[in-house]
């Protein structure tokens, strides 16, 4: 009995409790969520290809004034970029926000109507510029740690011919350079030589088809 009131006091103070501002990743298209690598490991996400973009929306289920930044820093700037961003109708009519390149922080700022609502309100593009690593941080009132690490890891592309999808135009560069024992940095064989130890082989084969029919856009 002593039990279910405590669950019921809880419960009563929950709504005041869990208003908070958040971040998650998508896809290109603004709506495919990017799920984590790890269902246990929150913001650690699979592997993606250089030049892949993503997309990182803010967002709350509070309706407080709120500001702050995505920002990557020091050497994870380059690896990858946040190229723009826009606001959406939750902030407020008074929302704002702002590119910043300073010489530690690339990233955008971000400030709230007095007071916003409940729902998604910021959403940066995110692309992946280099092999590597790369973090993107969640910053709210200036702090100088963030709240929440975004982080993203960067491979060879498998999109050997660039029109953001991974099939059999890529294939065929694979198939053309098939058994190939000399490929070199930095072209190694159009790419096709995925983990770069100088063959087309079945290894790279299996590096490539892990990308079969995947966009980068
Ligand atoms: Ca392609
Ligand atoms: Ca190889
Ligand atoms: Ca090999």
């Amino acid at each position: 009995m002593k039990r279910l009131a405590i669950l019921a006091l809880f419960l009563g103070m929950a709504p005041t409790a869990i208003g908070e501002v958040s971040v998650r990743v998508c896809l290109a298209d603004g709506n495919t969520p990017l799920e984590a690598a790890d269902p246990n490991i929150p913001f650690v996400y699979p592997e993606i290809m250089v030049r892949t973009k993503l997309t990182i929306i803010v967002s709350s289920d509070a309706n407080d004034y709120w500001v702050g930044d995505l920002f990557i820093a020091g050497q994870d700037r380059g690896y990858g970029v946040l190229t723009s961003a826009f606001s959406f109708p939750p902030a407020g009519k008074e929302a704002f926000l702002y590119p910043l390149e300073d010489g530690f922080y690339q990233g955008f700022c971000f400030e709230t109507d007095d007071p916003p609502d409940v729902g998604d309100w910021f959403i940066a593009d995110y692309r992946a510029t280099n092999i590597g690593d790369c973090n993107v941080g969640l910053y709210e009132w200036f702090s100088f740690d963030p709240k929440c690490e975004l982080s993203f890891s960067h491979v060879h592309t498998r999109d050997f011919n660039n029109d953001a999808k991974v099939d059999f135009a890529d294939f065929s560069v694979i198939a053309s350079y098939w058994e190939a024992v000399d490929c070199q940095e930095p072209d190694l064989c159009e790419g096709a030589d995925l983990d770069t130890d100088g063959d087309v082989d079945v290894d790279d084969l299996m590096l490539f088809t892990d990308y079969w029919l995947e966009r980068t856009e």
